[in-house]
């Protein structure tokens, strides 16, 4: 067989390594992985890259680029019969699909700090047009006001590093400073880090950083990231077994989905 693998930006640290676990398992499976990354996030960016793959006759695709339940239906509609696994969909979305559970990700994250006694706690968000990004911003927002919490400054960044460090000026600067600051992905963590050395201020004992999604590096940031895991490995080995399976069953079995559970990994940016 040959897979294909519809992709968001692959110089993003989690979708490369997404990707990289998924050749490494198909691969010791025997299976070739053709990638066609879009280059904007647009529904017509993916049918793009989904169309390029399957003119490469592929017998399969992944399609991890963020889509919203409407886009994914479109995205199904186009693959026919081709089976297409989704990876950055909505966990109601009524597709094929494997997810982290971006609940249970933000509430460990809220949790953490709250159980450390934050209260001024302050949010950077991915990208809003990013399905996960609005999710994990949703469930902080809803964790938080269950404990009568709003979050004293908002702001929404890329998903990149440079994102991190200029959002984290801005929320900085604000009067009244945060005790923590909650980040949607490490990258930006790495950013958040840079922006609060700047500022003079000691990470942990002045203010707390949580990341998201435990990429390979973010325990080598300094201090050493406190985030929430997405184990990027078993979402690559996963998604091709379960793509796999479906390919010799002929689709015969009911698709089923898998909602991955995420964990909190304390290091050293939190007090
Ligand atoms: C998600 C990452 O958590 C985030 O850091 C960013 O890289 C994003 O991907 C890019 O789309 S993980 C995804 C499977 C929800």
């Amino acid at each position: 067989y040959t897979l294909g693998l519809a992709t968001t930006e692959l110089a993003l640290h989690a979708p490369s390594q997404i990707a990289s676990a998924m050749k490494t398992r198909a691969n010791q499976l025997g299976f070739n992985v053709v990638i066609s990354m879009i280059d904007n996030l647009s529904l017509t960016a993916c049918r793009a890259a989904v169309n390029e793959l399957m003119s490469q006759r592929v017998d399969g695709v992944l399609i991890n680029v963020p889509l919203s339940n409407d886009d994914a239906g479109a995205i199904a509609q186009l693959c026919g019969n081709l089976p297409a696994l989704f990876l950055d969909v909505d966990p109601e979305a009524d597709v094929f699909k494997i997810l982290f559970d971006p609940h249970c990700g933000a509430e460990q994250g809220v949790a953490h700090l709250l159980a450390l006694g934050h209260q001024q706690i302050a949010v950077l968000t991915g990208p809003l047009k990013s399905i996960s990004a609005r999710l994990r911003y949703e469930g902080w927002l809803k964790t938080l006001a269950l404990h009568d919490i709003t979050p004293c400054a908002v702001q929404h960044g890329d998903w990149s590093a440079a994102s991190g460090y200029q959002q984290a000026l801005l929320l900085l600067s604000q009067p009244e400073r945060p005790t923590a600051i909650l980040v949607a992905n490490d990258q930006m963590a790495l950013g958040v880090l840079r922006a609060v050395h700047e500022f003079g201020l000691r990470v942990p004992e002045q203010i707390s950083v949580m990341g998201y999604d435990d990429t390979e590096d973010s325990a080598f940031f300094f201090p050493p990231l406190t985030t929430i895991k997405q184990d990027f490995r078993l979402l690559g080995h996963e998604s091709i077994n379960r793509l796999v399976e479906h390919l010799h069953t002929h689709g015969d079995h009911q698709q089923s989905s898998l909602l991955l559970p995420t964990s909190l990994v304390e290091r050293h940016t939190t007090a």
